[in-house]
């Protein structure tokens, strides 16, 4: 439904991009189906309270009914897990007896790392075939959506939690309200919310539009998420911003009422960030968008006017966005390799350019692999090397269009 006003403060909208209508970017296909359903998709601006948000969200059920995003195997994320640890256990936020939920776990990647430092863990994940993966690798999850109502059921059973863990959902959801509503049912008094989510600073800065999908419903800095936490009985009292996924914010929330001090790196935060979010840098990051969409056009079809072949790498949900804004299809992109099982075979939708085994690409290489996993750069270019594809160049798509040999 397309909204009419900010869904955190009520202010009134103005477009920031309108990136054309596509299908949602996880609707991987069997076969290649060009008539697929499209919706739009544009990012409007509220400068009441910073918020960025998509104009047309799609029902939950519809975006999550059958999902193919399971969180890979990866250096760079087994780093960041280790980071949140320390901050979590350094400054107080964790300990020995800590009783953890983490929401929207998927395969509970994240609660197998801290589960061996806490009293307990338990995951919460709408995906019901995630779910699935999670419970057979030994994480005990529950498959629902988090709200008051799963919440209550969950603390009854359980009882309450001293941390809730939220990475990358508060964006997901129309009305992350409702999740905050959970996380006042659920949260122990002295308890601490964490919220961590893609940072719009980042990706205004970076010139991330390839961020914008219909699973992604908000941008959040820490000035939209403070007015959020602040009108639904939550305060931020610490924050930190980390490298994962392109540039993430990682909030520390707490009750209104809890007897937990602020730190002064949220108000410093809250302060740079009116320069990185100022109609300046908005404005620049529209016509950046838009220029980069063009050049990547003019790079991937002057590749092909000579004969050489592209792939990409990294069957993402950016990738999906960043391909049909391009307009790309399998005559400009012979195939995408991913090393997820469950999308192998499939196809990337809109484009009909379909998902290949990583290993299989990998031991024969296309001329060019156009890195839409470009978050995981350093990663699988060493990773593509050590392979022996020593010949491959990669296209880095943003912040600018660049070649890497
Ligand atoms: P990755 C997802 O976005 C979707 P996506 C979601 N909406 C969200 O919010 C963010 O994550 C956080 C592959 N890969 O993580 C695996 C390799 O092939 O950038 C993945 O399919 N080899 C929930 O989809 C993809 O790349 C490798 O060595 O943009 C990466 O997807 C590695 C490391 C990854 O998320
Ligand atoms: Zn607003």
């Amino acid at each position: 439904m397309a909204s009419t006003g900010c869904r955190i403060c009520g202010g009134r909208l103005e477009e920031l991009v309108d990136l054309g209508a596509m299908p949602p970017a996880n609707w991987l296909l069997d076969v290649p189906d060009f008539e697929q359903e499209r919706y739009p998709l544009a990012l409007d601006h509220c400068s009441a309270c910073a918020n960025l948000q998509l104009r047309y969200c799609l029902p939950a059920d519809v975006l999550y009914g059958h999902y193919f995003y399971v969180t890979p195997t990866s250096s760079s994320l087994d780093r960041h897990y280790r980071w949140l640890l320390d901050v979590l256990f350094e400054r107080g936020y964790a300990g020995p007896r800590s009783a953890v939920i983490e929401v929207g776990s998927n395969r509970g990647a994240f609660l197998k790392a801290i589960s061996p430092h806490v009293g307990s863990v338990l995951g919460v994940d709408p995906a019901a075939n995630i779910v699935e993966v999670a419970r057979k690798d030994g994480v005990d999850t529950v498959c629902d959506f988090f709200d008051a109502d799963s919440a209550k059921r969950i603390a009854e059973a359980r009882g309450t939690a001293d941390l809730i863990v939220a990475r990358h959902c508060f964006a997901h959801n129309e009305w992350p309200q409702r999740m905050l509503e959970g996380a006042a049912a659920l949260l122990s008094p002295n308890g601490v919310l964490v919220i961590e989510n893609n940072y719009a600073a980042q990706m205004v800065r970076d010139v991330e539009f390839d961020q914008i999908y219909h699973e992604h419903m908000f941008y959040y800095s820490l000035s939209s998420l403070s007015a959020m936490l602040e009108r639904n009985g939550f305060r931020a009292i610490d924050v930190e911003v980390a490298a994962v996924h392109g540039g993430s914010i990682v909030c520390f929330a707490v009750p209104t009422n809890s007897e937990r001090k602020a730190h002064e790196r949220v108000a410093a935060l809250l302060e740079t960030e009116k320069k990185q979010l100022s109609p300046e840098a908005l404005e620049r990051f529209a016509k950046r968008t838009y220029a980069i969409r063009d050049e990547l056009r003019t790079v991937v079809s002057g590749i092909r006017d000579d004969g050489r072949r592209v792939a990409a790498y990294g069957a993402t949900a950016k990738g999906a966005t960043l391909m049909n804004f391009c307009g790309f299809t399998d005559a400009e992109v012979f195939a995408c390799a991913d090393s997820t099982p469950i999308k192998e075979g499939r196809y990337i939708p809109g484009t009909g350019i379909q998902i290949v085994a990583e290993s299989t690409l990998l031991q024969d290489p296309p001329d060019f692999f156009l890195l839409t996993a470009w978050n995981y750069k350093t990663e699988l270019i060493a990773k593509a090397r050590s392979a022996g594809a020593a010949e491959v160049e990669f296209i880095v798509p943003i912040p600018n269009v660049e070649i890497v040999r």
